[in-house]
C-alpha cells in the first residue's frame, strides 16, 4: 500500500509483547475513568501498553485516571477533536497501534484485543468499531441514531464505502497509518474527517462488531450542536464534492421519467386528436421541469465549488 508501511509483525500469542498499543481516552469529568483504565490494562496485559487520558475536567477525573495507571495529559484547548490531536502528539514514537475509546464506559476495553486483530495479521490499517452489532437498549438514542445514519449514508455514498457506524468512537489505527493522516476539525466533525481522510489516502478501513453500552456520567454532545455538526459536515462533504454527477443523474432520472409518462399522452394526442388523462400529463410536465431545475442546480452547485476551491 502506497506511503503505508507494514507492521511485519507476526500474529499475536508469543509475539505480543513486542507489539506496543497506545490507547487514548479524551475525558472531561468521567466518573467511570477508574474502570475504564483497568479494563484497558487488563485487557492488554499481554502487549506493551501506555494509555494516555487526554483530559479537560473540573472534577477528580485526572486524580482517579493517573491512580489506575494512566499517563494524564491535560488539555489546554476545548473539543472532542482536539483532545485526540494532543493525544497522538503524545503517543510514544515506538508504538505499534494507537485505539481511541471514550472514558464513559460505553465500550468493553475487553474488547480491544479483538478490535486490534485486523491491523496485527495486516489485514486493515484503520479499524471501526460497529456500535449497531450489539448495542445495549437506551445506549443511543433515535435522535442520534438517525443522526449517525445520515451522515453514514453520506459518507457511504460519496466516498464508496460500506461502513454502518461512521460516528464510532472505538477504533484503532496502525501507527504509521495515523502518521499519514492530516485531520483538523477541533470538534466531532473530526470523526468523519478521519474516515475521509484514510479513505482518499486508499488505507485499509474495516469495520468489526462491538458492545456499546450505557452510558455512565452525562454527555458532552448536545441536540442542537450535534445537529449543527451534522449538518455543516455535509454541506462541507459536498464542497468537497464534486456534485454535478449527482445531480445530473437525478435530473436524467426526473426526465427519463417525465418521457415515459409523456410518450402516452402524446400518443394518445396523435391518434385520437384529444388528451383524456390530465393528471399524468400534469406529472409528465412536472417531472420534465423538475428534471431541468435539478440539473440547473447542479450546474450552479459546480460553478460555486470551483469558485470556492479557486479561493482555498
Ligand atoms: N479532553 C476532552 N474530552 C472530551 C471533550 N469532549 C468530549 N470529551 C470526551 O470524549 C469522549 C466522547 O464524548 P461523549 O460525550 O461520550 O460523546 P458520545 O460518545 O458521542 O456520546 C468522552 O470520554 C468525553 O469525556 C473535550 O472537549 N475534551
Ligand atoms: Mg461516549
Amino acid at each position: 500500500m502506497a506511503g503505508i508501511a507494514s507492521l511485519e509483525k507476526p500474529q499475536v500469542a508469543s509475539k505480543e509483547k513486542t507489539l506496543k498499543i497506545s490507547v487514548i481516552i479524551p475525558t472531561m469529568n468521567e466518573p467511570a475513568i477508574s474502570k475504564v483504565v483497568d479494563d484497558a490494562r487488563q485487557a492488554l496485559r499481554h502487549f506493551d501498553t501506555e494509555i494516555i487520558v487526554v483530559d479537560k475536567s473540573i472534577d477528580d477525573t485526572p486524580r482517579k485516571a493517573k491512580k489506575a495507571g494512566a499517563i494524564v495529559v491535560p488539555q489546554s484547548d476545548v473539543g472532542y477533536g482536539n483532545a485526540y490531536a494532543v493525544g497522538f502528539s503524545s503517543v510514544a514514537h515506538d508504538a505499534d497501534i494507537v485505539v481511541m475509546m471514550d472514558g464513559d464506559n460505553t465500550y468493553d476495553a475487553y474488547e480491544i484485543p479483538m478490535l486490534i486483530d485486523p491491523i496485527v495479521n495486516g489485514q486493515a490499517d484503520v479499524c471501526l468499531g460497529n456500535r449497531f452489532a450489539r448495542m445495549e437498549p437506551g445506549a443511543m438514542n433515535a435522535r442520534n441514531r438517525i443522526g449517525n445514519q445520515l451522515i453514514t449514508g453520506v459518507i457511504n455514498t460519496l466516498y464508496r464505502l460500506k461502513l454502518k457506524d461512521s460516528q464510532t468512537g472505538f477504533r484503532a489505527l496502525r501507527k504509521t497509518a495515523l502518521d499519514a493522516l492530516e485531520m483538523t476539525d477541533d470538534g466531532m466533525p473530526f470523526a468523519s474527517e478521519m474516515i475521509i481522510d484514510a479513505r482518499k489516502k486508499s488505507m485499509r478501513i474495516v469495520e468489526v462488531p462491538i458492545t456499546y453500552r450505557q452510558r455512565m456520567g452525562e454527555a458532552k454532545l448536545k441536540a442542537y450542536k450535534d445537529g449543527s455538526l451534522i449538518f455543516s459536515l455535509i454541506i462541507r462533504m459536498v464542497r468537497d464534492y464534486n456534485p454535478f454527477a449527482i445531480f445530473l443523474t437525478i435530473g436524467l432520472i426526473l426526465i427519463l421519467g417525465s418521457l415515459l409518462s409523456g410518450s402516452y399522452v402524446v400518443y394518445e394526442w396523435l391518434t385520437r386528436g384529444i388528451i383524456t388523462h390530465l393528471a399524468l400529463t400534469i406529472l409528465s410536465a412536472m417531472l420534465f421541469m423538475g428534471g431541468i431545475q435539478v440539473i440547473s442546480f447542479g450546474l450552479l452547485a459546480d460553478i460555486i465549488i470551483t469558485a470556492l476551491r479557486v479561493k482555498r
